[in-house]
């Protein structure tokens, strides 16, 4: 465990992949262009869930080369890649048996997920997940917990959200860490063994595997960069420390953490304006990533593929320019 956690440490740069179904509109619904987080989209445009799924039968990324996106994330010099393997729309990158919304269901057939850790694998790149516990496709999902049907529903979630969690550890092995996001509402907050058992769980099936701070949506740690470069505290990982200990914590000087950033300010899926949000310059995301690691962390860099399967311009362009300096630097 110590030796993965040194893995983990080491590997300093790292590149986040947030892929779903809202890649597809990106941004854009009815006609209309919404300003907010394109992974949000349902969300601002109030879509139903059903009306949303649909966009399922237009996920067939013809660019999709998972070889080609290893190829890019070894270039850049990342050590390892975080994925959304489900954001909080429901939509699974791996054909789940749990849900009905996953990529084997719409017409691209294959595992995406499988595809993605087998070629950042064979390029000697860790693979994360992502994985949202919030799940707005999922009908017993609740956002606060006020009669005797919710605790119910939420307690079939849960039965439901640790299958997932199981099948993932269980089909990609391989897999370093799990960087939970959607933790924040009421229905999470007054189910702490929920968390507890989550965590137990995973790292007894995957020995050294590491679980951010989020699960617990505590805020400890205080030394992370938000997706603007200002210092907060919840995008975090590191195994050590769940829950901190009043007395003993006083003594600790040093946490193992990690930072993740946008280039477009808040966006982190594909969305088709950039110019809606501050871009950062590529020199502004490298002197982030040389700021954290500086200071012991991690930097993760966020890019939002395209629906079609392959990167914008400018995300291409951010990753050679990187791979450049690593390759001086690194
Ligand atoms: C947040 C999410 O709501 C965003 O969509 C994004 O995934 C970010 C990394 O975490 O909590």
């Amino acid at each position: 465990q110590d030796a993965a956690m040194q893995k983990f440490r080491d590997n300093r740069l790292g590149a986040f992949i947030h892929w779903g179904l809202y890649a597809i509109p990106g941004g854009e619904w009815n006609g209309k262009v919404y300003k907010g987080a394109a992974e949000w989209l349902k969300s601002w445009a109030k879509i139903s869930s059903d009306e949303w799924m649909k966009l399922m039968d237009q996920w067939n990324p013809e660019k999709f080369n998972a070889k080609a996106w290893a190829k890019m994330a070894k270039q850049m010099g990342v050590k390892y890649v975080k994925i959304t393997t489900k954001h909080h729309e429901g939509f699974c990158l791996w054909p789940s048996k749990y849900s009905k919304y996953t990529v084997a269901q719409t017409p691209y057939k294959k595992d995406i997920l499988g595809e993605l850790v087998k070629a950042y694998n064979d390029e000697g790149i860790d693979v994360h997940f992502y994985f949202s516990v919030m799940d707005w496709s999922h009908p017993d999902w609740r956002y606060d917990i006020k009669s005797k049907e919710d605790e119910e529903a939420m307690a079939r979630f849960f039965e439901f959200t640790d299958n997932q969690l199981r099948e993932l550890a269980e089909r990609y092995p391989t897999v370093k860490d799990f960087w939970f996001d959607g933790t924040w509402d009421a229905s999470i907050k007054k189910n702490g063994w929920w968390t507890a058992h989550a965590e137990k769980m995973l790292k007894e099936l995957l020995p050294g595997v590491t679980i951010n701070s989020r699960l617990r949506a505590d805020d400890y740690g205080k030394r992370h960069f938000d997706s603007n470069g200002h210092m907060m505290g919840d995008y975090e990982s590191g195994y050590e420390r769940r829950l901190p200990d009043p007395v003993k914590d006083l003594k600790v000087t040093r946490w193992d953490w990690e930072a993740c950033m946008t280039v477009p300010e808040n966006q982190w899926g594909y969305h088709k304006d950039w110019s809606l949000s501050y871009v950062k310059t590529p020199v502004e995301v490298l002197e982030r990533v040389v700021h954290a690691v500086s200071m012991g962390g991690n930097m993760v860099v966020n890019f939002g593929p395209q629906g079609d399967g392959d990167f914008r311009p400018e995300e291409k362009e951010l990753a050679a320019y990187i791979g450049s300096w690593m390759k001086k630097n690194g």
